[in-house]
């Protein structure tokens, strides 16, 4: 039993180092990973981030390991008598992690030493150790009582399985470090602050009521909302980086980071917000984007009549739709951007370049680690499309209660409720609140910043004793006020009035 985990540990730390060396994303243990994560229904996936967040991959792993661990158990068990079954279990296992490095999209011809030497080292040490113990065992039932057995004793097992457990410890770590041999956080200093030619506009005063408790109206980096399907973030050299503009183009185009930060650079303050936000909750941030319009780089590379979406790329294979007469509106300010608040992209956030694109929900339309941009027709679905999530996803009007929180004991009479509204691209009209259903009061809206970020609201309520709920709804410049009616955040959105329950006393 031991030994199987053991050889369990060994073979994944082996694969884990190989990878480091030669192709970070093909670690076996990953690839695995990353594979379950692209495999597992979008219910499941959804369910998965609203119960762990952003600690969703965390969770996978350890999963992963604690699956792992019971099957080396089992196959220890079953293996008393002859190394068989364990060596089929590991094998099969290899077999697995293979496959899984081989689907990966960015797959290359070195990906696949780390499952391979994964495979074969856990075979080998599982072998070894069973060898040395079976014969320790041997031993002792032919050694006389009180006589030293002749061959391997049990020390020895234990000192061996010791061993290995220790040097795939050490091959675990090496893995690590070596993986990180590229680090973003240098290679964001080396690049520096960045300056745009165009800055946004001081914030005016009165954009977020924060001191009543709403969010900041810029949220800092390290706090913006992060939402993707890499189990590890890509780490990409500059250098090596380029984005090819290709497809149905009158002129294909090859962009290099520094041809990008050459461009004269704008800066848009732009709310992003995730369509599988839930009726208030928290996947929505708000920064200030650098880069360089979109738009003027599909019009360098000429597109072509017919043309229906830009079918983006991530390094590690994420893909995106985004609607082409979007993307070419003059008003939309969609980016390829390069800065956030002043800063290179943070790593999770895409280093060193991603899309955003103001007022449609970030799956379709926000690639990070971005490396190829087709135009295309909309014959091919992108990630999420193809897991039954809409074609084309414009972010839908919406309204939060940050205050009174929920079950929050609040003094009887006056109370200030505060929260956010957002209906990124037109812009936000009107919020209104209501006490336990009775009349709907207009709230007091913050200083606008622009049409493509969210706004904040307050009221004064007069708040009777007792169990009370409050609930919210904004109504857009379109004159669209967000509907009643609940609807899951699956295929293009969640709709419904946001509502919390908070008590009065005194
Ligand atoms: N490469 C890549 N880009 C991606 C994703 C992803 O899984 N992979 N997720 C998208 C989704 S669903 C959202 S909501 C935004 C989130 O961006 P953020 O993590 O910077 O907030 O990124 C988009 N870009
Ligand atoms: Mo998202």
């Amino acid at each position: 039993m031991m030994i199987a985990l053991a050889a369990a540990a060994a073979a994944l730390a082996s694969g884990h180092l190989v990878a480091g060396l030669l192709d970070p994303s093909s670690s076996p243990f990953l690839a695995v990973g990353n594979t379950a994560i692209d495999l597992t229904p979008a219910p499941v996936k959804d369910f998965a981030i609203a119960v762990f967040g952003t600690a969703d991959k965390i969770a996978l792993l350890v999963g992963m390991a604690l699956v792992i661990a019971l099957a080396a158990v089992g196959a220890g068990l079953a293996s008393r008598r002859s190394a068989l079954v364990g060596t089929a279990a590991i094998g099969l296992f290899g077999l697995l992690g293979t496959a899984a490095v081989l689907v990966r999209p960015d797959f290359g011809p070195l990906s696949l030493a780390a499952p391979l030497v994964s495979l074969a080292v856990g075979v080998l040490a599982f072998r070894l150790l069973h060898s040395l113990a079976a014969s320790a065992a041997e031993a002792e039932v032919r050694a006389m009582p009180g006589e030293q057995s002749a061959g391997p004793d049990r020390r020895r097992v234990l000192l061996s399985t010791g061993a290995v457990v220790l040097g795939a410890g050490a091959a675990g770590l090496g893995g690590q470090v070596l993986a990180g041999g590229i680090d973003p956080e240098a290679q964001r200093a080396e690049i520096g602050d960045l300056v745009p030619e165009t800055p946004v506009p001081a914030l005016p005063a009165g954009a977020d009521f924060a001191k009543v408790g709403t969010p900041t109206f810029i949220t800092p980096n390290e706090d913006f909302y992060r939402i993707d399907t890499a189990l590890r973030v890509p780490r990409i050299r500059v250098e090596d980086w380029s984005l090819r503009i290709h497809g149905m183009v009158d002129r294909e185009l090859t962009l290099t980071f520094d041809d990008l930060r050459s461009r004269p650079l704008v800066e848009k303050t732009i709310t992003m917000v995730c369509v599988s936000n839930e009726i208030g909750g928290d996947l929505i941030s708000t920064a200030n984007f650098i880069g360089v319009p979109l738009r003027d780089v599909l019009e360098e590379a000429g597109v072509q009549s017919g043309a229906e979406q830009l079918f983006s790329t991530s390094s590690d294979g994420w893909t995106a739709g985004t609607p082409i007469d979007v993307l070419l509106e003059s008003d939309r300010n969609a980016l390829l951007a390069i800065g956030m608040n002043g800063e290179p992209l943070p790593a999770e956030h895409g280093f060193p370049v991603r899309m955003v694109v103001p007022g449609l929900y970030g799956f379709v339309s926000a690639t990070k680690w971005l490396v190829d941009a087709e135009v295309t027709t909309f014959d091919r679905p992108a990630y999420w499309e193809q897991r039954g999530w809409a074609r084309e996803a414009p972010i839908k009007t919406q309204s939060r209660i940050d205050r009174p929180r929920p079950f929050d004991e609040v003094p009887t009479g006056r109370l200030t409720a505060a929260g956010i509204a957002w209906a990124q691209h037109t812009g936000i009209d009107r919020v209104e609140v209501r006490l336990d259903g009775g009349a709907w009061q207009e709230a007091l809206l913050s200083t606008e910043v622009n049409d493509q970020t969210w706004r904040m609201w307050r009221i004064e309520l007069d708040v009777p004793s007792g169990s009370r709920r409050i609930e919210c709804r904004a109504t857009d410049r379109n004159g669209q006020t967000q509907p009643e009616e609940r609807v899951n955040p699956v295929p293009d959105g969640a709709t419904g009035w946001h509502s919390v329950l908070f008590t009065a006393n005194g």
